[in-house]
């Protein structure tokens, strides 16, 4: 089965919303599924921090794209692949399809938002396109796939440019028109009312993915219960990595040596079983 037919039938099977955990890395991906995660979000956020720069539309297809293939070589779990605004105009997005497509990535997440965007959670520039534009950029993204499991999820960000409830059910309703497999809300509310309150309208037209970030109370089977498909736990590896680091690096300053620390790091075989050193060192038998 590809992996684009895998994630359709988590999705499909109902038992819970997936609960998918972003990541930027061949190792964030292997942590990720080991933990249990069912599949692997290619956060824009993390793999721009990765190379310590901004979510804002500075890097291109290439990097991205490179990013998510290494994660989605690296596990067994399908790939969603955050791909802000399409990485340009339509002919972008459509280019997006073919070469996600062709390296075996499940499904594209495309948004509203001009480009070049910038992260959902910085006070600055939220704006969003018109929704024919953006309509337009769907149906060129699906008319373009060649595998039918292949799934383009159009993000609204009505929510967090302030636009309100009616224009975010406005916009998924004309993304669904436009062929979109899913709708993914996005919010920055502290509590998850307001998305609860979409799912609530919304009445499952098409599967919906959230990202609880900042309504980080909001449980992913309470989540599920309200109708969510898609649960993406999106950037706390990447903060999980930069607390555990700082807190390893300034403690091994103060002391000097790393004996404090021994005892709470993975060991040095943790780190050969992820990188399957076992099974490559096999092929030389
Ligand atoms: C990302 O992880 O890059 C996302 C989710 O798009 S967010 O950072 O919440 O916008
Ligand atoms: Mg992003």
């Amino acid at each position: 089965m590809t992996k684009a037919a895998h994630l359709r039938r988590l999705i499909e099977e109902g038992r819970g919303p997936v609960l998918t955990a972003g990541a930027h890395d061949g190792l964030g991906a292997v942590l990720a599924e080991r933990a249990g995660y069912r599949a692997i979000w290619a956060s824009g956020l993390e793999i721009s921090a990765a190379h310590a720069l901004p979510d804002a539309g500075l890097l291109g297809i290439s990097d991205y794209l490179a990013a998510a293939r290494i994660m989605n070589q690296a596990c067994g779990l399908p790939v969603i692949a955050d791909c802000d605004t399409g990485f340009g105009n339509e002919l972008n997005a459509a280019y997006t399809v073919q070469q996600y497509e062709a390296a075996g990535i499940a499904a594209i997440c495309i948004e509203d938002k001009v480009f070049p965007k910038v992260n959902s959670f910085a006070d600055h520039r939220q704006m969003l396109v018109p929704i024919a534009e953006f309509t337009h950029k769907i149906r060129v993204a699906k008319a373009t796939q060649t595998d039918p499991d292949f799934m383009v999820i159009a993000r609204t960000e009505s929510l967090i440019a302030g636009s309100g409830m009616d224009e975010a059910l406005r916009r998924a309703h004309a993304y669904a028109d436009a062929g979109a497999d899913a709708i993914l809300i996005h919010s920055k509310a502290k509590t998850h009312y307001e998305v609860e309150e979409f799912m609530g309208y919304w009445a499952g037209r098409l599967p919906v993915v959230i990202v609880p970030t900042t309504y980080y109370e909001w449980t992913a089977r309470d989540a599920g219960r309200a109708g969510a498909s898609i649960v993406i736990h999106a950037n706390q590896g990447l903060r999980a990595t930069v607390s555990a680091v700082t807190s390893a690096f300034t403690m091994m300053l103060n002391d000097g040596c790393s004996s404090s620390l021994e005892g709470h790091i993975a060991s040095v075989k943790e780190i050969f079983e992820l990188q399957r050193m076992d099974q490559w060192l096999e092929l030389e038998a």
